[in-house]
């Protein structure tokens, strides 16, 4: 689908804005009409079926190890060749998009050797790009988030600092296996010459970005936070980090960069093959969270998202750093400067929280189950129970948990009669009393919240959030949060309005069905959570000992 001559001449008619999610299970497309606010396409490129031929299981490559997780990057090439022509079919005239940015999963990394600038030069807009791309990698498959392989990793960047504390001071976050330093170390040990042959290494993120802008595009802030390597505060690669993770690797990543800092055009390629003007501006890709607390509207302390997935995820906007960083928490750097300039950037400062709880649904379905009941039937056992139990609590760790780190799961009942309402009640009010705990040792203050994912279409659950933080929950309407973020990022770094000008008409909610929270149980819960914050502290420092 080779495209001549396109742009000459044309007048421009809409004013699009291009916002692309690259994330565990597809890549996304969304775009925004800028003069109506509306929404004008989505599209989507579903790994695992729609690019079988990698043989990803949900965008993963399937490994006996189960602690690994790696994908094949070729296959986002190829969703970028996909998804491009899906927004040509749908009507969109590729001339009319003005900017492009995007997000992607967090922490997965990339390497690719020195043939990766030159064929990038070099791409023929009559052929795809990912079979002109075979030949880039240093590394056939990328680890991504879901990767855990890294422990011994994980220490020696601790002690190369001396110790997490302080790591988790300078960098936003402990060590963790997923971040990319760990990851990066344990390719340049384990493989020394690839390491060594790796020109470049990005996240997936930047990597994308790269193919837009036709030369290397660093890593943005957020998603350099979500790393273990760049020091929060002066926003420079962290020297002893470096030096721990292997030899050159500053002059692999190039410097950090503002997200709202424009990459200049898109690459010659993209306007011959689909028709792009030639003046349509590459904006820094930054990291998927960061990305939706954007699209979620939440750019005011207070407001916070909470997602009930598979896990449950809690994020939201922190004006400042903590006074001391959570050990639970990962903090970023927010994309939320509108100044790209560095110096002004720094004192423009945003951050951003993100807790992640590995047993949400996961212990939400094992309960359920476990009495045999639908979510109806689940629901209503809990309805006959009163809010706060009677003082009844659990720790709802029916699986190894993230927040707070628990690597002997097990369910910890105290004061729960043996009756179905007592005890589906005692889990969901356990997953919410961590929440808030640790949402607020992270410094997140929530004064309103945001429910996406799979368990918020049910009342019983949004109603007893509200009530365990006493704050109104919003129902998302928008599903595409991240994607929708990246567009908005287009759309500032271009208009270089305020973000509050920007973000209103896309991130309004409806506050006919906002759900608010019951006053009168205020009192218990608040009991309630210094109870739950004391057992917790008992059980996990029993384990300890
Ligand atoms: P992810 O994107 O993390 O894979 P989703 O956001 O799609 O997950 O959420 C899926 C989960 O939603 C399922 O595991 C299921 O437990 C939960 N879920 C679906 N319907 C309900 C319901 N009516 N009540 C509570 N939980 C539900
Ligand atoms: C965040 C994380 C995930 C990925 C998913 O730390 O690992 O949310 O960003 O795409």
């Amino acid at each position: 689908m080779y495209m001549q001559n396109i742009y000459e001449g044309y007048e421009q008619m809409a004013k699009l804005f291009l916002g692309l999610d690259s994330s565990t299970q597809s890549l996304s497309a969304l775009i925004i009409d800028a003069d109506t606010h509306a929404v004008v396409c989505e599209q989507q490129v579903h790994f695992s079926s729609e690019l079988a031929h990698y043989h990803t299981v949900d965008g993963v490559l399937p490994h006996e190890d189960v602690t690994l997780a790696h994908a094949p990057p070729l296959m986002w090439v190829e969703a970028l060749d996909c998804i491009l022509k899906k927004i040509c079919n749908s009507g969109i005239n590729c001339a009319d998009i003005i900017a492009i940015a995007g997000c992607g999963q967090q922490h997965g990394s990339v390497y690719l050797n020195e043939s990766f600038i030159p064929t990038l030069d070099a791409l023929d807009a009559h052929k795809s790009l990912y079979q002109q791309l075979q030949n880039i990698f240093s590394r056939e498959t990328a680890p991504i988030w879901m990767d855990a392989s890294t422990g011994l990793q994980c220490q020696a960047l601790a002690e190369a600092v001396g110790g997490n504390d302080r790591l988790c001071e300078l960098t936003g976050s402990p060590a963790i296996e997923r971040f990319t330093a760990a990851q990066i170390k344990k390719f340049a040990d384990q493989e020394p010459l690839a390491y060594a042959a790796s020109a470049h290494i990005c996240l997936v993120s930047s990597f994308m970005a790269s193919l837009l802008a036709g030369k290397h595009i660093a890593i943005d802030y957020t998603d350099a936070t979500g790393m273990n390597l760049l020091d929060i505060r002066t926003r420079k690669w962290h020297q002893d980090l470096l030096a721990c993770c292997g030899e050159n690797l500053a002059q692999k990543l190039l410097p950090a960069i503002n997200p709202c800092m424009q990459q200049g055009n898109i690459a010659d390629y993209f306007v011959r093959r689909y028709g792009f003007a030639i003046d349509c501006r590459i904006i820094p890709w930054s990291g998927d969270n960061p990305s939706s607390l954007l699209g979620l509207g939440l750019i005011e302390e207070g407001m916070t998202a909470i997602s009930l997935g598979t896990s449950d995820t809690c994020f939201g906007y922190m004006q400042q750093l903590p006074p001391r960083m959570s050990p639970d928490a990962h903090t970023f750097i927010a994309p939320l400067s509108t100044d790209p300039t560095e110096s002004a950037h720094l004192t423009q400062s945003a951050y951003m929280s993100l807790l992640c709880f590995r047993n949400g649904s996961l212990a939400r379905e094992a309960i359920r189950q476990q009495w045999g009941l639908s979510w109806a039937q689940w629901s209503a056992a809990i309805e006959s129970t009163p809010p706060a139990n009677n003082g009844g609590i659990m720790l709802p760790w029916v699986g190894n948990e993230t927040v707070p780190r628990v690597s002997q799961a097990g369910v910890h009942i105290f004061d729960c009669a043996d009756d179905v309402g007592v005890q589906c009640r005692a889990l969901l009010e356990g997953q919410m009393m961590a929440i808030a705990i640790h949402a607020e040792q992270a410094g997140l203050h929530p004064t309103s919240i945001r429910v996406s994912g799979g368990a918020s279409v049910n009342p019983t659950i949004v109603q007893v959030m509200a009530d365990v933080f006493q704050c109104p929950v919003d129902l998302c309407a928008q599903s595409n949060s991240a994607a929708l973020g990246a567009a908005l990022r287009a759309l500032q770094a271009h208009s270089g309005e305020t973000w509050q000008a920007v973000l209103s008409p896309y991130t309004q909610v409806n506050l006919e069905s906002r759900i608010h929270p019951r006053k009168q149980y205020a009192t218990v819960y608040a009991a309630l959570k210094c109870a739950y914050a004391a057992a917790e502290e008992r059980v996990l420092s029993e384990m300890v000992k």
